[in-house]
């Protein structure tokens, strides 16, 4: 974190956030009003997602199904291809299911960073054939996925627990569509298979291209007997956190979301310019954004948007916000404060949402009327403690 990083509580300016009802706080208007802000974080911060389909389309097949070598447990590979021979682009998508159900499964479908393979150490699950981001300790050689990386995330997804608890869980890594570094030419190509933007000012940068992937995925999945299509949870940590807020903000047939530490531009309010501000992300990851972003740096309050505004797109549909205590670059209270003012939204639908101001202790979770909040203790992370609240929480929506 640099010098002139903000993360004192006493530093933190005065705002005043953009109306979420542009006065007019009635469930009437919400549809058009949704409308309207999905329009507005589409030009100026994420880019628009293309109505059209790719060229050359896409579609989904099952490339292997089996036994996982762990639990009572079956893993299903699918590849999903997009666009036309001489452009192709495949994702390859990842399923764990438990053999013991009683009926169609909820599932927890989210990005990873570094590869499917890196989820378990299941010798079964597929490497991946795009070009890696070398992340630390992911066994990542020359931009290319190795053996070496099996597991290296498992922390991050304690798959046994999950399918334990009745969940199904899918995966698919960002980079199959949209490599994470600036500039990557299989961005442009992937770009290439629909209709330009009308304004490239609000081109779609990766967090879109990410999004568009996790619907896509969605889809995949409910076409089996299985998955409950209906209880499909887009689920994220950091990035790919605000990918699933983005996501399901976009896609209503996602039936809950959940941002782990998504920060800014994710769940945390923009105006609070507490730890990561429009002005570092947008110079430090200007392709997760439309080009317009960066007209914002220094500028959040003249932003048409904050992000209570993402976080009330998902009304009426469960949300999960989760941080955690020493993670001050994604602003937890400003997480926090943002499900707080998005509970406004599920107000309209007779929903409390989160009820007070408070900011909760460090571990006691606050489970209101379909939004949850808690903070973990410790550093920037997606770990057993953050899964076993989500799924407390999930549990009791579908009572
Ligand atoms: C950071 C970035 C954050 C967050 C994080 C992550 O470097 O500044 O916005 O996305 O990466 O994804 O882990």
């Amino acid at each position: 974190m640099s010098q002139d990083t903000l993360i004192d509580e006493a530093g933190v300016p005065q705002y005043k956030l953009p109306d979420l009802f542009d006065g007019k706080p009635n469930p009437q208007y919400w549809a058009d009003r949704r409308r309207e802000l999905l329009e507005t974080f589409a030009e100026h911060v994420y880019g628009r997602t293309p109505l059209e389909a790719p060229e050359g389309g896409w579609g989904p097949t099952v490339r292997s199904r089996e036994a996982a070598p762990f639990a009572e447990a079956t893993r299903i590979q699918f590849r999903i291809q997009v666009g036309p021979p001489g452009n192709r682009h495949a994702v390859a998508l990842l399923l764990y299911l438990p053999e013991k159900r009683k009926g169609p499964v909820p599932v927890f479908l989210g990005l990873n960073f570094s590869g499917n393979h890196t989820i378990h150490t299941d010798p079964g699950i597929s490497l991946p054939e795009s070009w890696m981001f070398p992340w630390d300790g992911t066994g990542v050689v020359d931009h290319r996925a190795t053996e070496a990386g099996r597991g290296t995330r498992a922390h991050r997804w304690p798959v046994e627990r999950i399918l334990e608890r009745g969940y199904g869980l899918a995966t698919l890594y960002c980079g199959d569509l949209a490599p994470d570094q600036q500039g990557h030419p299989r961005i442009s190509s992937f770009r290439e298979l629909f209709a330009p933007a009308p304004d490239p000012q609000s081109e779609w940068g990766n967090l879109g291209i990410w999004a568009w992937s996790l619907s896509r995925a969605r889809e995949a999945i409910s076409a089996l007997a299985e998955v409950d299509a209906h209880r499909i949870i887009a689920i994220g940590h950091s990035r790919m956190g605000k990918a699933a807020l983005w996501a399901a903000a976009q896609d209503p047939l996602f039936a809950a979301a959940i941002s782990n530490n998504s920060g800014c531009l994710g769940a945390a309010l923009s105006r609070r310019k507490f730890g990561e501000t429009v002005a570092k992300i947008s110079k430090g990851f200007p392709h997760w954004f439309c080009p317009r972003l960066s007209t914002y740096a220094e500028r959040e309050e003249q932003m048409p948007v904050d992000q209570h505004m993402l976080l009330a797109l998902i009304a009426p549909r469960p949300l999960y916000v989760s941080s955690a205590s020493e993670d001050l670059w994604a602003d937890p209270r400003g997480e926090f404060l943002a499900a707080v003012e998005a509970s406004a939204a599920y107000r309209l639908f007779g929903h409390e949402g989160i009820a007070g101001t408070e900011f909760p202790e460090v571990e006691a979770p606050l489970h209101g009327d379909r939004i949850g909040y808690h903070i973990r203790r410790g550093t920037h992370n997606m770990l057993r403690y953050d899964w076993e609240r989500f799924m407390d929480f999930m549990d009791k929506q579908w009572e």
